[in-house]
């Protein structure tokens, strides 16, 4: 009779601390009380059925005065790189030689301190031993190596795999105006061009030996194909110099990447490419390119005159790539002058740009500013422009942009981990007034804490991740847009993008936190089993309903796949420290170093200044370590990777899953 009110009293124990969670926050596990309640960043009452009601009611910031709620963060970012506290699942450190029953059995099956059982932290927070690891990075190989091949079985030379009728596809010549297909598809081998790097991470050089050559003999650009600038910058230009480099590395850190008689043939490509770029820039009276060109002659007559910012001004870590080993600066210049005309047209009020420009009048012609589409590259490439270059313009760009973002599109509580109010996000806004615009947020976003990563905004970056990953689990994939307030996917499909993965990857390398690992194994389980198709990984046309397009997107592999492999491949060359790499925005990496620190056209900065603003860079881009229960060492029979909390306190991570509706 004993274990039976044993059972009764935990139960009643268990009970209570739910009630007590309940009353006090409006959270705790799921009993069926919960209703889904859209956001309202501090309007929704979590409390019953009068949180229902004043959930309807419209967020503060569009236009209900003097309600209130969370303003606009107007932390710096350094003020909000603060690090995170324990989690209330974190079990107390031990002392020297005692291990109490609270720590074990938390690291061990996720019981909290208090008695009740903390479902994210058993899910989450538990070891993932070296074979799990093993597992799935084999996994990712073996995803990446079905797509591959089959590209090349069914589908080479043409640019793209149909991987459910196993079959090529190239430019949609019956009708030009299928700009989702002619903007990439350059008839050029786009997915062979784009994976070169990837074969060479995964340390398969036979392969990438036989696909360069391939591309040297048989890749060229004098077609009459219409293509977007930046597509064929950021996917073809970007990884033929990424090859390049790959090839020429006097240290070879992958294995024999080396190609016999190399002649800089890669070089060679992307400066013909470049070359055929460059008519956009011409006759634009803003600097401003022109969205598209023709290969072989240039600005179609019929050229549109709008643009969108993240295409016009996303491509100078290529160019200046390409300047700076031609030691011709034309490349650099062109796309220079385009990131300072567009950041001249900046709002006086918020600083922030708009998504579409007219490139003759300097007109903003959509004023939406966000983190997602039309943006998204722009403010990375701010970054990685000055990471690469070193120049301290791109920097001063950033950081009024970043401060912008935090200002204007940041809304929720100020800290990520601790607080009363909505989970922070990042919205869409008008970029003159910061009003919000819309309720929902796109999957390309979802790159923006791997950014936050890179500048040590670590705290952010957690919290951000969180959100999209919480989106992940409730469709096992992420919609192009996703209504935050109704719920709901507003543009159901998902082409395999590469953006959460990305994140995930980052947010592991900083923070080593196993969490990020089972994110990985998650994501990697979904795509499997939702997208996996008889030749390849097919375009999910709908998230709910699982129906699929025959389209396999050249950045699945150049992206997707390259990011979940060096996601479990702790040993990759990629992390190993002295190889400086940098990932340009379709994936392709970069070693950074001297090299292309030096303009030869601007002499400025001399070799002991490169060294100085290295060091610079690299304690500005200092990951926070986010490891805790250092002190748990002493309990030395609990290997390493076990010592970890969840780096969001399981309090929030459960309100941001009731928050997209899955709990
Ligand atoms: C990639 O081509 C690049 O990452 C680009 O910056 C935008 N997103 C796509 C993949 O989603």
């Amino acid at each position: 009779m004993q274990w039976k009110s044993l059972v009764l009293g935990l139960l009643l124990l268990r009970l209570g601390l739910h009630g007590a969670l309940w009353l006090a926050f409006g959270l705790g596990p799921s009993m069926g009380f919960y209703q889904r309640f859209p956001i309202s960043f501090g309007l929704q009452n979590l409390k019953g059925i009068e949180g229902r009601a004043a959930s309807s009611a419209p967020p503060y910031w569009l236009g209900a005065p003097g309600v209130r709620g969370p303003q606009p963060s107007r932390r710096t970012p350094a003020e909000q790189s603060s690090r995170p506290e324990k989690g209330p699942g974190t079990p107390e450190p031990p002392g020297p030689g005692m291990c109490p029953k609270s720590y074990w059995a938390s690291l061990l099956g996720g019981w909290a301190p208090g008695g009740g059982v903390d479902e994210y932290e058993r899910r989450y927070s538990s070891a993932f031993p070296p074979q799990l690891r093993a597992q799935m990075r084999d996994l990712a190989r073996g995803m990446f190596a079905f797509g591959y091949d089959n590209y090349m079985a069914h589908a080479f030379p043409e640019d793209e795999l149909n991987p459910i009728h196993c079959r090529g596809r190239g430019p949609d010549r019956g009708n030009p105006s299928n700009v989702n297909i002619n903007d990439v598809l350059g008839n050029y081998s786009l997915t062979l061009v784009d994976a070169l790097d990837t074969l060479a991470i995964m340390g398969n050089s036979s392969e990438f030996q036989k696909a360069v050559k391939l591309v040297i003999n048989t890749v060229s650009f004098d077609k009459d194909s219409t293509v977007q600038v930046f597509e064929a910058t950021i996917r073809v230009l970007g990884s033929l110099l990424s090859a390049h480099r790959i090839i020429t590395d006097s240290e070879q850190p992958f294995g024999d990447m080396t190609i016999k008689d190399y002649d800089n043939e890669l070089l060679h490509m992307a400066r013909d490419l470049a070359l055929r770029l460059l008519p956009a820039f011409e006759n634009t009276k803003t600097g401003i390119p022109y969205p598209r060109v023709n290969l072989k002659s240039g600005v179609p007559p019929d050229s549109n005159n709008e643009t969108c910012t993240a295409g016009a001004g996303s491509l100078l870590v290529e160019f200046g790539i390409l300047s700076r080993l031609l030691g011709d600066s034309t490349f650099e210049w062109v796309a220079r002058r385009a990131v300072k005309a567009l950041w001249n047209l900046r709002s006086n009020y918020t600083g922030l740009l708009g998504n579409v420009i007219n490139i003759q009048t300097g007109t903003w012609v959509g004023r939406q500013s966000g983190l997602g589409a039309g943006l998204d590259s722009f403010y990375e490439y701010l970054l990685k422009s000055y990471i690469l270059f070193g120049e301290d313009d791109d920097l001063e760009m950033f950081n009024a942009a970043y401060r912008s973002i935090q200002t204007f599109l940041r809304r929720g509580r100020r800290a990520c981990n601790e607080g009363e109010g909505d989970p922070p996000l990042y919205v869409n806004v008008n970029m003159f007034s910061g009003q919000m615009m819309n309720t929902w947020i796109d999957s390309l976003q979802a790159f923006f804490p791997g950014l936050q990563i890179l500048i040590g905004d670590v705290e952010n970056a957690i919290c951000l991740h969180a959100f999209y990953y919480a989106i992940w689990k409730r469709f096992g994939a992420l919609p192009e847009r996703y209504n935050w307030q109704l719920q709901v996917p507003e543009t159901p499909f998902y082409p395999l993008r590469p953006e959460l993965v990305e994140s995930t990857y980052l947010l592991y390398q900083a923070t080593k936190n196993p969490f990020y690992l089972h994110v990985g194994m998650d994501i990697l389980q979904s795509l499997e089993k939702h997208t996996k198709v008889k030749c390849g990984y097919a375009t999910l046309h709908h998230v709910i309903e699982k129906s699929k397009e025959d389209r396999m997107e050249s950045f699945f592999l150049s992206e997707t796949c390259k990011y979940l492999y060096l996601l479990f491949d702790e040993e990759n060359p990629v992390h190993q420290s002295g190889n400086g790499y940098m990932f340009t925005t379709e994936g392709h990496i970069i070693s950074v170093d001297k090299y292309l620190r030096n303009s030869p056209w601007k002499k400025s900065l001399s070799e002991e200044e490169v060294g100085e603003h290295q060091e610079e860079k690299m304690s500005r881009s200092k990951p926070l370590e986010l490891k805790v229960n250092t002190s748990g060492l002493n309990c030395n029979r609990i290997p390493d990777e076990r010592r970890y909390s969840l780096p969001l306190k399981s309090i929030y991570m459960r309100q941001i899953d009731q928050m997209v509706g899955l709990i």
